[in-house]
């Protein structure tokens, strides 16, 4: 007998693209195999084989559109054929009744062939349509759905978790109470449900004689047209009607018997209003990621037009192994931000990260979320430092040597560094100590094109002024010009994080951990400062000190920006 496979039901789409043909002519496949791969700009489905056999004809290529109705392949089902002339009854394989049952939730659906020949002793398999609802909840008069696990068209054993609800005390996982094809969800994530509410219908088949609903009689009597039709109607709009008609019972079924020969199940095209529905998987690949942990929008497809296949979720847990984090551990506790299509809104382009900006990324977020952040604001008048500096410029010139306001502010740093030690330290990872370190390495950051770098001048309180500035000079030339060696950004104790040639009133940089401190220096403007009797123009520089607040205590951050305020007010001081 040959059976031919149909572009099933697709939603919303006029026509659909062929993505992926995944068995050539001749092929055994099994019932439930998947044949090809479908997609619309609003999902994609695999379709599965109604039955098993050989492939002996594919009517479609890669790249073809194609709408319902169109053929995609003839399966010579042999076994079949054999058992229709002998009037035997063929008792599909439960994985390909679920797909088949899952018709029931469409109009196509009556159309799998379950004929009972008069005296076989086995009862006849009738269609039926379980409603899933939200049992006892015990305290909560509402719980949260928070997950969904499944979605439309997927097939589901019975006691598979499909939904997750939480109310404030509990989250418990809600099993499929039978066996079947998700024919409905209808619920969202977030939704607020209570005892009874409909959350999902279930399409399966089920042995006549253990169905106790009426419409059982119906489908006992396959001679019996009339009634098998109005039987097959209840399946089918059992499940069409459960927005409108919840059933408080969890699992209550309607029956029906089908009386052609079977087509495909519709597959699911409505994805589901959560982000990770927008991504291109198959149902197989779904079902992997929700068992690896892993959120889909976070995996890059390497399929047709990103399609994600098994190997992307492979290749995406041995990097989140390889970099220490467990596949979900960057969503573990952290709400994670949605992916958006942002070409909905107008043009976008795509620019690749630099190396240098991928890397600073990971380490500003690292530190961002291990580390307690406070940052303490203060103000230094450098009127006298300022005009110090002007004069050394001059005569600096000749010796092409010019300092800027930076050199002056790590000879500044060093010095209360050295009174504020617990400055330039790291902390313990058992939080049992500091470690102090008697040397002084300052870190400079410096914008480059690549991103941020942050070379590390060595030494720095064995260091005169004008030599803070042609090594700091050096280095900011070296970060630019990509020429730093690998020692030239390690070892840094303390950072500093000048914006003062650009621009700004204050900010709040990242410590660069396992640093405890960042100094962040905004521009220096000329104000009217009260002197007691008048205002006078002073030169005032904006600090921005941002320190973790497991090492460092506000108060100590208040004294440590006061001193160096006060230093740089006189720098004579740091000869004292
Ligand atoms: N207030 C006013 N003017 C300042 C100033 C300040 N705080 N700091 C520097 N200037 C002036 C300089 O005197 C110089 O003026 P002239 O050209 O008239 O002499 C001009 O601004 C440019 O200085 P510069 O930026 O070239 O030199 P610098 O030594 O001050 O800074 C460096 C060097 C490497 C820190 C800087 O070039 C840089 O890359 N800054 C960006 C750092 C960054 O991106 N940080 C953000 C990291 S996120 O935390």
């Amino acid at each position: 007998m040959i059976e031919k496979v149909l572009v099933p039901d697709v939603g919303d789409a006029n026509d659909v693209e062929v993505v992926e043909i995944l068995v050539a002519v001749g092929d055994q496949v099994e019932a439930d195999a998947s044949l090809v791969v479908l997609e619309s700009d609003k999902a994609s489905m695999e379709i599965p084989s109604p039955c098993a056999g050989k492939i002996t004809s594919i009517s479609i290529s890669e790249g073809d559109s194609v709408e319902e109705g169109s053929l995609i392949c003839e399966i010579e089902t042999a076994g079949e054929t054999e058992a229709a002339e002998t009037g035997d009854v063929e008792e599909p394989e439960s994985k390909g009744d679920k797909q088949d049952a899952a018709s029931a939730s469409g109009s196509e659906s009556a159309d799998e062939a379950q004929p009972t020949a008069a005296g076989d002793s086995r009862s006849p398999k009738v269609e039926t349509a379980t409603m899933i609802s939200v049992p006892d909840v015990g305290d909560a008069a509402e719980v949260v759905v928070v997950e969904i696990l499944v979605q439309r068209g997927d097939s589901v054993e019975e006691g598979d978790s499909i939904v997750v609800l939480e109310s404030d005390k509990a989250s418990m996982e809600i099993p499929a109470s039978t066996a079947g094809v998700v024919a409905e969800v209808l619920v969202h994530e977030g939704d607020e449900v209570k005892e009874g509410d409909p959350l999902m219908t279930i399409a399966g088949l089920k042995a006549a004689d253990e169905v106790d609903d009426s419409t059982a009689d119906a489908a006992d009597s396959p001679a019996n047209a009339e009634a098998a039709d109005t039987a097959a109607e209840k399946a089918a709009k059992a499940a069409a009607k459960a927005h409108t008609t919840p059933d408080p019972e969890p699992a209550r079924t309607a029956t029906g018997e089908k009386a052609e020969p079977r087509k495909l199940a519709p597959p699911s095209t409505v994805p589901p209003k959560d982000e990770a529905a927008t991504v291109h998987a198959g149902p197989a690949v779904r079902k992997q990621a929700r068992e690896y942990g892993v959120k889909l929008d976070r995996v890059t497809g390497s399929g047709r037009k990103g399609r994600i296949l098994k190997e992307d979720i492979q290749a995406y847990v041995k990097k989140q192994l390889q970099e220490g984090g467990g596949p979900s551990s960057a969503g573990a506790g952290i709400p994670e931000i949605p992916l958006v299509d942002f070409s909905k809104w107008g043009e976008v382009e795509q620019k690749p990260l630099s190396r240098i900006r991928k890397a600073s990324a990971r380490n500003l977020h690292r530190s961002w979320l291990n580390v307690p952040h406070v940052t303490q604001f203060d103000e230094a008048d450098i009127t006298d430092l300022e005009s110090f500096r002007s004069s050394q410029n001059e005569e600096l010139k000749k010796q092409d040597i010019k300092l800027t306001p930076l050199a002056f502010l790590i000879c500044a740093v060093v010095d209360a560094l050295k009174t504020y030690p617990q400055f330039n330290s790291s902390i313990a990872p058992d939080y049992d100590h500091l470690v102090i370190k008697r040397y002084f390495n300052i870190g400079i950051a410096v914008e480059t094109d690549d991103g941020l770098v942050v070379p590390v001048l060595k030494n720095a309180d064995q260091k005169g002024v004008i030599e803070l500035a042609q090594e700091s000079a050096a280095l900011a030339a070296q970060a630019r010009d990509k020429k730093l060696p690998m020692d030239a950004m390690q070892g840094a104790t303390f950072t500093i994080s000048s914006l003062g040639g650009i621009g700004g009133t204050a900010f709040t940089p990242i410590v660069n951990a396992p640093e405890v401190a960042i100094l962040g220096v905004s521009r220096s403007k000329v104000s009217p400062v009260w002197n007691g009797e008048s205002f006078e123009p002073r030169t005032i520089l904006p600090l921005s000190l941002s320190y973790d607040h497991r090492a460092i205590d506000g108060a100590e951050a208040a004294r440590f920006t006061s001193y160096l305020a006060r230093v740089l007010s006189d720098i004579r001081r740091v000869i004292l």
